[in-house]
């Protein structure tokens, strides 16, 4: 069984990327099944009003509970499923998304279950929407980061989550064990670096290790330039993965 991904946008052209390679194949094909909606088909008044100033003063408009009211309460009410529904709100004031939040949904998208994707923009939504959809017996609601920058809404970020979840359903991927060792993964180490012919390119050579055809040695390889990558470039993942007595000593818990 396969369940949906239903996106929420005053700007679904944003979304359009989604009709393209791996993901766009997988709809295609079945796999997935996405929906992107305009938010400004739930607005009720002549010019499609979604926003309005915020209580309390301050620079730029949040938008309108009532309207994401009436577009979530279809949305999330079209489905009734024992794998329950996730409302996801992209905002940078949310906690950071994550691989294992990505495979999370993709294991309640993968039994039937929803992901939803309100985008907001401007300087937001309407605190109450996360508020009043929360207090729903099936529903979980997760505000969430892409990362520590900030962009102009939440579109971009829903192209982020829906692809990262999207690659980790059975058949999306054609070749599943290049799940299995990337960056992220269980081993918790950036990815090594990788080469392919020509051997010798503009002076710069593969590494002979990589073609002497010794598994052993090629493993022990990988490894050690995956951890020195990683301390380099991501202390922050060799503290999280360290022993008991180093996450202590750092107060990583
Ligand atoms: Cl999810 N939204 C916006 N507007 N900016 C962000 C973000 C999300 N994640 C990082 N920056």
């Amino acid at each position: 069984m396969t369940g949906r991904i239903d996106i929420v946008s005053i700007f679904p052209g944003y979304l359009a990327p989604l009709e393209l390679s791996l993901v766009g194949k997988a709809r295609q094909d079945g796999l997935l099944d996405v929906t992107v909606h305009d938010l400004r088909d739930w607005t009720s008044d002549r010019h499609r009003t979604v926003d309005d100033t915020p209580f309390g003063g301050g620079a730029g408009m949040v938008m309108r509970p009532d309207v994401w009211g009436h577009a979530l309460d279809e949305v999330l009410g079209e489905q009734d499923t024992p794998a329950g529904q996730s409302l996801l709100i992209p905002t940078p004031a949310g906690e950071r998304f994550t691989q294992a939040m990505a495979e999370e949904l993709a294991l309640q998208v993968c039994a039937g279950g929803q992901l939803a994707i309100a985008c907001g923009r401007y300087e937001g939504i309407d605190a109450r929407v996360a508020e009043h959809y929360a207090e729903q017996e099936h529903v979980t609601v997760r505000e969430v980061s892409i990362g520590d920058y900030v962009l102009n809404g939440g579109e971009v970020a829903a192209l982020v989550i829906t692809e990262a979840v999207a690659r980790l359903l059975p058949g999306v991927i054609g070749n599943p064990q290049s799940l299995v060792e990337e960056s992220h993964g269980s081993a918790g180490l950036l990815e090594y670096p990788v080469y392919t012919k020509p051997p010798s390119w503009r002076g710069l050579e593969v590494p002979e290790v990589l073609r002497s055809g010794d598994h052993g040695r090629i493993g022990t390889w990988r490894r050690s330039r995956a951890v020195e990558r990683t301390a380099r470039r991501r202390p922050d993942l060799l503290v999280r993965h360290a022993p008991p007595q180093v996450r202590l000593a750092k107060g990583v818990d």
